[in-house]
């Protein structure tokens, strides 16, 4: 039963006829947004385009982007192409400021992305025996319930843990023998010490072999951490609330990106100043458009994303284009001392030295000061001042080499920072410039 959560026809289709088949889509879309979206139809008409002028793929960048601010036009219904009695599900999104983004679901919209996440599980090695602990938070967040349709349509048992009790998630884990786990990067990294240091042995306590993770930004280097932490396989997922929550990207078992799956979103990366497409292998700001949404159907939506294409075939043998880990969102990065940094730069800097454990936090503070504070393993705070010398030094060093900006490094006991069991707020910025 759960085969036909693999299909090749579509997962191994030749990326000619993928094209024909989004063409096809993105007209049928296109047609929709103008005839059923008054505010898209405007924009078109700014614009100087008409749904007969898609004629090729080509076209299509001729047609507008859909930025954040579309989104709250004629706010909360404005970009709803059905009725609003068609829709069965709201989700939201809320930014850093201002009222949270409103996504209307169909039906056939919540089995469209969960199927997208059968199929995207199902590609990680998840199969139906397979027990997925859920502990992403359910709510508005779509990170928890599209993943719990998506799990359950591959027939996989779903544990709603949400997150955070870290004792109940790991008694959780014990007790029922959860195989898989879904959370964020940040809070992975602490219940991953909490497993280690209550000397729980992974594959027999812990019976975890796949940990997925998504929701934020995060480096290789943790991926790795927690991978020999658990001795798991980390995938990562990407998605955002604006094209149906998790499952728009998700890593294969190759770990070299993740692909996109271009059934269901036409994807491009433009460079955000100009908004034309960037050149081969560029980092540019990721833009989607939903193919097979009915209810809210967005078109070049501007994600604020920052990734780049993985163009060279995937060893998988999908056809699907992959990207990059998401570097985060243009938002998330800060320039100290003239210096464009983003907190992944320094996560992956400091998650590959060892004595690091597994928080970290970054202020910005005074004239364009930095200071780095990481969680160190506790073994370190037995007296020898010259060995966590060393280490304060050491981090400091390969800061610097890494971001060109020599940081003040504190090194604080496990602990000591505020634990994340959402998406982590990495940067205070209390700057008086
Ligand atoms: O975070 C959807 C999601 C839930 C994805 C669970 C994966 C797992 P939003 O709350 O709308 O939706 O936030 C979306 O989070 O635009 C990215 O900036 C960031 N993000 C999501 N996944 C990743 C990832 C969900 N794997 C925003 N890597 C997105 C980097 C990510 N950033």
């Amino acid at each position: 039963m759960e085969r036909k959560y693999y299909n090749p026809q579509i997962e191994l289709l030749p990326r000619k006829e993928l094209k024909k088949l989004q063409l096809q889509k993105l007209q049928r879309v296109v047609r929709k947004v103008y005839q059923k979206v008054p505010h898209y139809k405007e924009k078109f008409k700014n614009a100087g385009v008409k749904p007969k002028d898609l004629k090729s793929l080509e076209d299509f960048k001729n047609f507008p982007f859909t930025t954040k601010e579309d989104l709250f036009v004629d706010y909360p219904f404005g970009l709803l192409a059905e009725p609003l009695e068609k829709a069965v599900r709201l989700h939201t999104s809320s930014g850093t400021t201002g009222k949270p983004k409103a996504i209307f679901f169909s039906e056939k919209d919540i089995w469209s992305q969960a199927k997208l996440i059968a199929r995207s599980l199902f590609m990680s090695g998840a199969r139906s025996q397979d027990i997925l602990q859920n502990s992403m938070t359910y709510g508005l967040f779509t990170g928890a319930l599209v993943m719990h349709y998506g799990a359950e349509l591959l027939g996989m048992l779903v544990i709603p843990a949400g997150p955070g009790n870290t004792e109940r998630q790991i008694e959780l884990m014990r007790t029922f023998g959860t195989t898989c786990i879904h959370m964020t990067p940040s809070y992975a990294l602490y219940v991953a010490t909490v497993i280690q240091e209550k000397r729980l042995e992974p594959g027999k306590d812990i019976k975890l072999k796949r940990v997925y993770l998504g929701a934020e930004p995060y480096s290789e280097e943790t991926r790795k951490k927690i991978e020999k932490m658990l001795k798991v396989d980390v995938f990562n997922c990407y998605g955002l609330s604006e094209m149906g929550g998790p499952g728009v990207g998700f890593e294969c078992p190759a770990k070299k990106g993740l692909h996109i799956w271009e059934d269901a979103f036409y994807v491009e990366i433009i460079n955000p100043e100009t908004g034309e497409p960037v050149k081969e292998g560029e980092i540019g700001e990721l833009v989607l458009t939903t193919l097979d949404r009915t209810a809210m159907p967005i078109i070049r939506y501007r994600t604020r994303d920052l990734t780049r294409f993985i163009s060279e075939p995937c060893p998988c043998g999908r056809t699907h284009i992959r990207i990059d880990r998401p570097l985060g969102r243009a938002d998330d990065m800060f320039i100290v001392r003239g210096v464009n940094i983003f907190p992944q730069q320094i996560e992956n800097v400091i998650m590959g030295i060892k004595g690091v454990a597994q928080n970290y936090q970054i202020i910005l503070e005074g004239y364009d000061e930095m200071i780095v504070k990481v969680e160190i393993d506790r073994d370190f705070f037995d007296g020898r001042i010259e060995r966590l010398l060393k280490l304060k030094e050491e981090i400091t060093e390969k800061l610097r080499q890494a971001i060109q900006v020599r940081p003040k490094v504190e090194l604080v006991e496990p602990g000591e920072l505020p634990v994340s069991e959402g998406k982590a707020k990495r940067v205070i910025d209390k700057r008086t410039l």
